[in-house]
């Protein structure tokens, strides 16, 4: 017998999504960095096994919105809830639950068949962790409440058997994806993704997350890939700030983007890095 399905991974902003979607896939498909809203559109990442596929949607952390990226972000998550088999509602075991989120959880857990995942439970917080949970435990829709910790790689499987309990078998293959295929993005858009990361972990909180980054040349050789692209900033001091003293910033991002690039594509990789301004 076969499983298969969506599985929607949301919450708020920073309560490890994405880095819970890497460890599952074995592969980086998604960024991950302290700042909030990193994620900023649904991406997927496939787990595939002899027995069953999983269709992880890793979607922008839920926040109130402030402008049209905040509200293009929320319209992805409303999005994948949508369309998935199974809710996977991540709480930060630190954070306390706030009575917006728990409405939420409860309107959800009515429409999907929906788990709670409370993590990072590495930090510790047990007495917060309590909490949470007894308060979850209110909502009778919910299927389950699980304590993980990615870091440290706590009750990763519960979460995998847990998932796999809500979706039916059947008798023939119905995989969505071809079973060596983790993402649905493009190599592009998973280089443009690293360097945002880079320069989202080093420039840490000296820049708002107004960053984009636009793949101007991709040129791939046999052993080489040359690729060129514009980092684009809302502001000069912004563009002062990634470019560094003596250009020192720019430098460390484009190496430390370059290396992981390399990774990425198993292959040497020329990258150059231009810093632009634009305001929208
Ligand atoms: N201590 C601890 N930290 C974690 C764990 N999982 C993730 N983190 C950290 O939490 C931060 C946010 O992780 P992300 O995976 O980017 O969080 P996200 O929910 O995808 O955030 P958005 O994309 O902004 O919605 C990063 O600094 C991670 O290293 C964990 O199990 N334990
Ligand atoms: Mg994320």
């Amino acid at each position: 017998m076969y499983q298969s399905g969506y599985i929607a991974i949301v919450g708020k902003s920073n309560v490890g999504k994405s880095t819970l979607i890497n460890e599952l896939i074995g592969q980086k498909v998604t960024i991950v960095s302290p700042k909030k809203q990193t994620t900023r559109e649904n991406i997927l990442g496939i787990l595939t096994t002899e027995k069953y596929q999983l269709v992880f949607v890793d979607t922008p952390g839920i926040h109130k919105t402030k402008n049209k990226l905040d509200k293009l972000m929320m319209k992805n998550v409303r999005y994948a809830l949508a369309s998935v088999d199974v809710v996977f509602y991540m709480i930060d075991s630190s954070k306390k639950l706030s009575d917006d989120e728990f409405n939420n959880i409860v309107r959800l857990s009515t429409e999907t068949p929906t788990i709670v995942g409370v993590s990072k439970s590495d930090l510790g917080n047990q007495e917060n962790e309590k909490n949470l949970t007894s308060k979850l435990s209110e909502i009778k829709e919910l299927k389950n409440i699980i304590s993980f910790s990615t870091l440290k790689k706590h009750n990763l499987d519960l979460i995998l058997q847990n998932i796999l309990k809500l979706l039916p078998k059947t008798k023939e293959k119905n995989f969505y994806f071809e079973e060596d295929i983790y993402t649905d993005k493009s190599v592009r858009f998973l280089v443009s993704e690293t360097i945002r990361e880079q320069a989202f972990l080093l420039l840490k909180d000296e820049l708002p997350y107004g960053i984009a980054v636009d793949i101007k040349c991709f040129k791939e050789e046999k052993n080489l890939v040359s690729i060129d692209v514009d980092l684009i900033c809302e502001r000069q001091n912004h563009k002062n700030i990634i470019i560094g003293k003596a250009g020192a910033k720019i430098k460390e991002i484009s190496t430390k983007s370059r290396l992981n690039i390399e990774k990425l594509m198993n292959k040497k990789v020329m990258l150059t890095v231009w810093v632009k301004v634009n305001k929208n």
